[in-house]
């Protein structure tokens, strides 16, 4: 049977974890990664968060991910992906949102219970809804159609949009930092990289305070030393 390479990392814990009385704890939380992907930014919101976790990172040049072990984690063969207890969590923004609530001492996702609950939501899933969707179609030269038929509108709709969400404060939540700007602050930091954002200054002014974290160096700096053990075929992040 094809194994995958596997690489066990223990995360310092930096806030003290409470045991549940559930058969899990959330400590039990497995994280599926490769190097400089998508699954960069779910590293980032943990190691943000500061909690313990597994790390298997895959080699995607050998196509570790789409082998029948991490089939059975995500069926389509993508990071990333965690499993906390018995369960299993992929799509990045779903994982980003049950990280922020699992582990609400972190303060970095406002409660149900806060005004703010639904504005972090809101640009969390435009992340997934819109600007993924927007930004795929463009690097194809694809035509989303009508802009009443696309889910984003426009590609220039969706960018305006997302410059004025970005423009009322440091953070996507005016003067409250959270798990939205590590995801935003990554999203701009790879797509403008690429050339697949404008770099309008609020784009630039927004990447560069959210990357100057220095949470956020210390993972992109061990990426790339991940990176040379764990390829990643360009086309397939
Ligand atoms: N909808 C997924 C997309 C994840 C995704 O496309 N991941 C890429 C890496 S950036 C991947 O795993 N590619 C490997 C492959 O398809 O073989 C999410 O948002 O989590």
């Amino acid at each position: 049977m094809a194994a995958y390479l596997v690489v066990l990392i223990r995360k310092p814990i930096r806030t003290p974890i409470k045991r549940d009385d559930a058969m899990t704890t959330k400590t039990d939380l497995t994280f599926y990664h490769c190097p400089q992907t998508r699954s960069t930014t779910t590293r980032i919101i943990l190691d943000e968060l500061g909690v313990t976790y597994d790390m298997h990172v895959m080699n995607l040049k050998a196509k570790e991910n789409r082998q029948p072990d991490y089939l059975k984690i995500n069926p389509l063969g993508k990071v990333p992906a965690i499993k906390h207890g018995e369960t299993i969590i992929t799509e990045q923004i779903a994982i980003a949102i049950y990280l922020g609530d699992l582990f609400p001492e972190a303060g970095l996702a406002p409660a149900m219970s806060e005004p703010d609950r639904g504005t972090y939501l809101r640009w969390l899933v435009y992340y997934a809804a819109c600007f993924e969707p927007a930004l795929i179609d463009k690097s194809q030269s694809r035509d989303p159609g009508p802009e009443t038929m696309a889910v984003y509108g426009s590609y220039d709709q969706m960018v305006n949009v997302l410059e004025t969400a970005l423009s009322h404060g440091p953070y996507v939540l005016g003067e409250r930092f959270s798990i939205a700007d590590l995801q935003w602050g990554s999203a701009l930091h790879w797509t403008m990289m690429f050339g697949l954002l404008p770099e309008k200054p609020v784009f630039t002014a927004y990447r560069d305070r959210i990357i100057a974290r220095p949470i956020f160096q210390r993972v992109l700096q061990d990426e790339q030393r991940l990176a040379e053990a764990f390829p990643t075929d360009a086309s397939q992040s």
